[in-house]
C-alpha cells in the first residue's frame, strides 16, 4: 500500500464551515499611496491565488454571498493597476467570493457611468448566475480600512462615506456616489440604474431617489471606517458635467419605471478574461 500522505481534502478534512460574519484576519486602517510605480506584473505576482478573469473564492470557509464587483471604465489603465493592487488583498482578507468586471465604454462618445453599470449587472450574471451581490466602484477609489466589508446588506449600501477630497466627510445626506452595493433583489426592485444620464453627475442621486421611492433606506459603515483615498486626476474628455442633471433628478419617480435595467440596450463588443479581471467592452450609444 502507498505511504504517501493523503492530500485529498474530502477524505482528510472536515467539511468547510460558513465564513465568519466578521473575518478574523482583518488589519483595520491601511496605508494607501499612489507615488510608487505600479505594474500589472507585480499585481499578478502578488496575487497568485486569483484565478483567470479576476475570480477568487476563500479556500478555508464557505462564503455566504457571491459578489460581482463592477467598475465603469474608459482610458484609466493607470488607476486600474492601483485599484487591483490594493483591492485583491483586501477582498481576500475579507473572505469574499468575488469576480472583478471592468465595464469598458467603447468609442469616444459621451461617458455614461450608470448605463455601463447596468450592462455590468447583466453581463456578470451571464458569466455566473450565482452572483447575488453587486458592488459598483469607481476605478480611482481605494478603501483605507479593511473593516469596510465589501458585501451586501439588508439595505442598499453606500461604502464611500468619507472620501479624502471631501475632507473625509459625507458631502450631503443623500450622497450615494463612488462605491455602492445592492443585492440582486434590491437592484431589480429599483429597476436597476438610469440609462439616460450622459456625462458627469446626477446618476448617483437618481439611484438614491430610486432606493427611497421603493421604500428602502441606505445603510453605511461608520465614518471612521468608511474612509477612502481617491487617485487625483483631471476631468476626462467626453465626461463634461451634464447640465440636465438638476432637472432629471426631480423626475425619478416618473422615469424609473420606464428607464432602467428593463429598457437597457447595448452591443457587446468583446469579453476578455485577463488574469486579474474580466474586461467587458460595450457600445452603449450616445446622448439623443
Ligand atoms: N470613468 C472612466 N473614464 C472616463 C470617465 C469616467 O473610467 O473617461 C469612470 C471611472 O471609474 C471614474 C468614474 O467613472 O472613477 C467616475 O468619473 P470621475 O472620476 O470623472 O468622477 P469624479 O467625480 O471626478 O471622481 C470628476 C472630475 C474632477 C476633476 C477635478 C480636477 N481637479
Amino acid at each position: 500500500p502507498s505511504t504517501k500522505p493523503n492530500t485529498n481534502r474530502s477524505v482528510t478534512e472536515k467539511p468547510l464551515q460558513p465564513c465568519q460574519e466578521v473575518p478574523s484576519g482583518l488589519v483595520g486602517r491601511l496605508l494607501i499611496e499612489f507615488s510608487s510605480p505600479m505594474s500589472m506584473e507585480r499585481v499578478q505576482r502578488e496575487n497568485p491565488d486569483v484565478s483567470l478573469g479576476g475570480k477568487y473564492t476563500p479556500p478555508d470557509c464557505l462564503p455566504r454571498q457571491k459578489v460581482a464587483i463592477l467598475i465603469p471604465f474608459r482610458h484609466r489603465e493607470h488607476h486600474l493597476k492601483y485599484w487591483l493592487h490594493y483591492l485583491h488583498p483586501i477582498l481576500r482578507r475579507q473572505k469574499v467570493a468575488y469576480g472583478i468586471y471592468i465595464i469598458n465604454q467603447y468609442g469616444e462618445d459621451t461617458f455614461n457611468r450608470a448605463k455601463l453599470l447596468n450592462v455590468g449587472f447583466l453581463e456578470a450574471l451571464k458569466d455566473d448566475e450565482e452572483y447575488d451581490c453587486f458592488i459598483f466602484s469607481d476605478v480611482d477609489l481605494i478603501p483605507m480600512d479593511d473593516r469596510n466589508l465589501y458585501r451586501c446588506y439588508e439595505q442598499p449600501r453606500h461604502f464611500a462615506v468619507g472620501m479624502d477630497k471631501f475632507g473625509f466627510r459625507l458631502p450631503y445626506a443623500g450622497y450615494f456616489g463612488g462605491v455602492s452595493g445592492l443585492s440582486k433583489s434590491q437592484f431589480l426592485k429599483i429597476n436597476g440604474f438610469p440609462n439616460e444620464y450622459w456625462g458627469w453627475g446626477g446618476e448617483d442621486d437618481d439611484i438614491f431617489n430610486r432606493i427611497s421611492l421603493n421604500g428602502m433606506k441606505v445603510s453605511r459603515p461608520d465614518i471612521r471606517i468608511g474612509r477612502y483615498r481617491m487617485i487625483k486626476h483631471e476631468r476626462d474628455k467626453h465626461n463634461e458635467p451634464n447640465p440636465q442633471r438638476f432637472t432629471k433628478i426631480q423626475n425619478t419617480k416618473m422615469t424609473m419605471k420606464r428607464d432602467g435595467i428593463s429598457s437597457l440596450q447595448y452591443r457587446l463588443v468583446e469579453v476578455s478574461r485577463q488574469p486579474m479581471y474580466t474586461n467587458i467592452t460595450v457600445e452603449i450609444g450616445r446622448p439623443p
